[in-house]
């Protein structure tokens, strides 16, 4: 099997985010128009709490955000710690198309997200700054990351002329400390596209997925011939294998071959993706897990 265009997304909202993609896909789109139409969804979703608007801050109670985007001829661009932004995907691609660059963050990033015409908004909403209040409290400013607050989202997709690209944009983990960059703007781990292979993404603690270059190495385990669920599976054990203890250590990939082929997998039940190809509903999947 195997067929395009195909896009597929991390966990429930990732089927918002394909709708979107799918529009551009079905009327003959670039994957990487798709990409970022399709995450700006989530990004201005307010009741999503990982990315964009509606995101829980950092422990010092500022959202923060990273995003990354990936094409087909290996093009990437990418924005981490940037605040007051509500597309940090669409930052991520001026950089790629604009700077001769391929990260930009912090203040600098605000700057250039400025200078490309984004306007600075609030992105603490009264739901997120309350329940970061809570957890001030009981949490006694301890970073902890549990596998509730994963909910980044990643986008994959491959058009009908038969390229791949891809898209990763969050908040990152919830109450981190002030400064943290996660997996997410990190082309290779939170998100590697090639053209000739394949592509991944990552949600999850972005410290276990940058520790072993998590999506490069999924693309490459897939160059290798494993399919794109086996790809993601070796990944993950390996992950497995590196951490001592495991309590928090959620992690979940999502891969998508040249062909058309896609699978996932991760380190605990309860990941899942959207799926979007054509003759087929925008549906939901359940990936495979190293733990029971
Ligand atoms: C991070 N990987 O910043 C992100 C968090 C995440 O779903 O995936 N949330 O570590």
């Amino acid at each position: 099997k195997g067929k395009k265009p195909v896009v597929i997304s991390t966990w429930n909202h990732g089927m918002d985010a394909n709708e979107a993609a799918w529009k551009v896909l079905k009327a003959g789109g670039t994957a990487l128009d798709a990409v970022e139409a399709g995450v700006r969804v989530t990004e201005a979703d307010p009741n999503g709490h990982s990315v964009g608007i509606g995101g829980y801050p950092d422990r010092d109670g500022n959202v923060t955000l990273d995003a990354c985007i990936m094409d087909h001829n290996s093009n990437c661009g990418a924005v981490a710690f940037l605040q007051n932004i509500k597309h940090p995907i669409s930052v991520a691609r001026k950089v790629m198309e604009e700077t001769p660059h391929v990260m930009l963050v912090g203040q600098g990033a605000l700057q250039f997200a400025k200078a490309q015409g984004f306007k600075e908004e609030n992105l603490l909403t009264p739901e997120a700054e309350k329940a970061w209040k809570e957890w001030l409290e009981k949490a006694k400013y301890q970073p902890v990351i549990n596998i509730e607050n994963h909910d980044t989202i990643g986008q994959l997709a491959l058009d009908s002329h038969g390229n791949l690209s891809g898209s990763c944009t969050t908040s990152g983990a919830a109450y981190k400390l002030h400064g943290r960059v996660g997996d997410s703007p990190i082309i290779g781990a939170g998100l590697f596209v090639d053209n000739e292979v394949g592509a991944a993404c990552a949600t999850g603690l972005g410290e276990a997925v940058v520790r072993v270059a998590g999506s490069s190495m999924v693309v490459e385990q897939m160059r290798n011939g494993k399919s794109p669920m086996e790809a993601c599976k070796i990944v993950v054990e390996r992950i497995v294998k590196k951490h001592k203890d495991l309590t928090n250590v959620q992690v979940g990939f999502l891969a998508l071959n040249h062909k058309g082929e896609y699978g996932a997998y991760s380190v605990y039940p309860g990941f899942n993706y959207a799926i979007c190809e054509a003759d087929q509903a925008n549906r939901m999947e359940d990936a495979k897990s190293k733990m029971k």
